[in-house]
């Protein structure tokens, strides 16, 4: 089973930040895929449900240095 969840991204402002939550991201255990969008301020993110939780994908974020928002 695979599922997918929208994070909205605060505090990224140029390209570098995008590429830094996308790496923290892919780096999880369970991550498949993940983008981030800079103008829309969200992350996309394909992951096994059975290995990661939304709680960890949002802790990865914050881990890195940026606030997250609600799922959207
Ligand atoms: Mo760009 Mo983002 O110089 O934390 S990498 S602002």
């Amino acid at each position: 089973i695979v599922s997918h969840i929208e994070l909205g991204v605060q505090g990224m402002t140029c390209a570098s930040c995008v590429g830094r939550v996308e790496r923290a991201l892919k780096k999880v255990d369970g991550v498949l895929d993940a983008s981030v969008n800079l103008a829309t301020e969200r992350a996309s993110v394909t992951y096994l449900p059975s290995s990661v939780s939304p709680g960890q994908l949002k802790a990865a974020i914050r881990d890195a240095g940026y606030e997250v928002l609600e799922e959207q």
